[in-house]
């Protein structure tokens, strides 16, 4: 048999070797497609990066842990289920990343997102690596006392890989600040230590003000940049949110300060479309609804009286589309809905909602376009500014963290402009990818090969 290597820097032969090492893995497949169709050309032009092995290095993760998560259900049957951690890239700092609980996750799902994660990081500017977690576990129907029992169980084993300078997981699907806070004091018990080993923790033991907000703001900071950058706004835009969890309660929120109307959003079952617009009242009601009665977005339809359909939200009239849920959500049949629909942006509040050929499709029409890389690193990095706080012992305020965020986010708008700006048009996913990996590459070539 041949080695296993790299044979060119092509990005067929990098698919070839991801897919040959990683078969079934569709999810990472996809995202290293997406990331290196625009590396690859960059590469070309650029020697620095051609010679060192980096390109084999940077798909394949640092290290990648699969374990088992025992626990007893309330009934007293004991259940198993599966917990990861895939620690990818450590060139820039510390691993860092959300864990998942969903039961779509698998080893290839946890890839796809901390390969992402390495790239979103590096855009922050703040000292973090790329990582993510999570488990197969459903947490929908659990009583408190299961998800307690299983968050403990989890971080039973976890706890070996993790802590405030190795590795700094946080909350994703599934993992809010119950499940953050669960986890953070089974940690404490295990290692009886207070530090700051995960992020998203409540406000009372080290949380960081925003930390709940900034994905959500972040991702409508980052829309407004765009829009302003073409001499629009956002204010009286018609808005469509898919999801109705902690992304996309936040950028519904700050859509509706910033002066847009909110018409839809929607869960895994389906969507609601309310015309006269979701005002903050309404939204109060669906915070309530998703985090108190852990309930589902049709009784929003029942309570206000508008529709409801069990489809996904994208195909109604929409000037700013923001995909807030899950991966592939968009794919070229909804990507067409929108563009017949008039919409001009399409932000990513989610982690690659959109397939490769959705993205296609959306920028071949002018529809301005960012990769959730860009548009939702506000989350991280305000999880960054949870660990400086925690390293320094200090709480800021609301509106110095928010500032930070603003600042953060127009950065690397600032970053997206500089390396994706062809003409007259801005190629947002490629200017991404582009600064993402500079930082990456030139570290992990100062760092030798490790
Ligand atoms: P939540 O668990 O709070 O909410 C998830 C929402 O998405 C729910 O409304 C859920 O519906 C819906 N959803 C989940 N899976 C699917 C699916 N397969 N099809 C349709 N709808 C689905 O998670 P978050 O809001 O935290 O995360 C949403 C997205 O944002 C994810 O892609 C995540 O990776 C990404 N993200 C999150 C960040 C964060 O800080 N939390 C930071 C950056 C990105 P239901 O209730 O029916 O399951
Ligand atoms: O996808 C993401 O960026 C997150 N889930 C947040 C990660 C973090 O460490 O805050």
């Amino acid at each position: 048999m041949e080695d296993i290597r790299l044979k060119d820097l092509s990005l067929d032969s990098i698919l070839e070797l991801i897919k040959f090492r990683n078969p079934e893995q569709k999810e990472f497949h996809q995202a290293v497609h997406e990331v290196m169709e625009t590396i690859v050309p960059f590469i070309k032009d650029h020697k620095k990066y051609q010679n060192t092995g980096l390109i084999e290095r940077l798909i394949e993760p640092e290290r990648s842990v699969l374990f088992r998560v025992p626990w007893e259900d309330d009934n007293g049957n004991y259940r198993v289920n599966r917990g990861f951690r895939v620690q990818f890239n450590s060139a820039l700092g510390p691993y860092k990343g959300g864990l998942r609980f969903h039961p779509s996750v698998n080893l290839g799902i946890v890839k796809f997102l901390a390969f992402e994660q390495t790239f979103k990081n590096s855009l922050t500017g703040l000292p973090l690596g790329g990582g993510k977690g999570g488990s197969d576990f459903n947490p929908r129907g659990k009583s408190d006392a299961e998800i307690m029992r299983y968050s403990q169980s989890f971080m039973n084993e976890l706890h070996r890989y993790v802590s405030n300078v190795t590795d700094v997981p946080a909350g994703d699907i599934g993992v809010g600040e119950r499940e953050v806070g669960y986890m953070f004091g089974q940690y404490k018990r295990l290692t009886a230590e207070f530090t700051g080993v995960i992020t998203g923790k409540g406000l009372a033991y080290g949380g960081s003000k925003v930390r709940t907000q900034s994905t959500g703001y972040g991702l409508l900071y980052f829309v407004n940049a765009m829009l302003r950058n073409r001499d629009e706004s956002i204010e009286g835009k018609k808005v469509v949110i898919s999801g109705s969890g902690n992304v996309a309660q936040f950028a519904c929120e700050k859509a509706i300060d910033l002066g847009a109307k909110v018409v839809a959003m929607s869960d895994s079952n389906g969507a609601i479309y309310d015309k006269d617009g979701i005002d903050e009242e309404k939204l109060e009601y669906i915070k309530h609804l998703k985090n108190v009665k852990r309930g589902r977005i049709k009784e929003y339809a029942e309570k206000y009286n508008c529709e409801y359909k069990e489809i996904n939200p994208w195909n109604v009239d929409c000037d700013v589309a923001l995909p807030c849920a899950a991966e592939n959500e968009i794919t070229e049949k909804e990507a067409k809905q929108l563009v017949n629909n008039n919409v001009i942006c399409v932000a990513e509040g989610a982690n690659m909602p959109c397939t490769v050929k959705a993205i296609k499709i959306l920028q071949e029409s002018g529809v301005i376009y960012a990769p959730g890389k860009a548009s939702n690193a506000g989350g991280v990095a305000v999880s960054g500014l949870e660990m400086t706080q925690n390293a320094n012992r200090l709480s800021w305020s609301f509106n110095t963290v928010d500032e930070r965020l603003i600042n953060i986010m127009q950065r690397i708008h600032k970053k997206c402009v500089k390396y994706g700006t062809n003409g007259n048009q801005i190629n947002y996913l490629k200017g991404a990818n582009i600064a993402g990996f500079i930082k990456v590459a030139d570290a992990m070539i100062a760092q030798g090969n490790v």
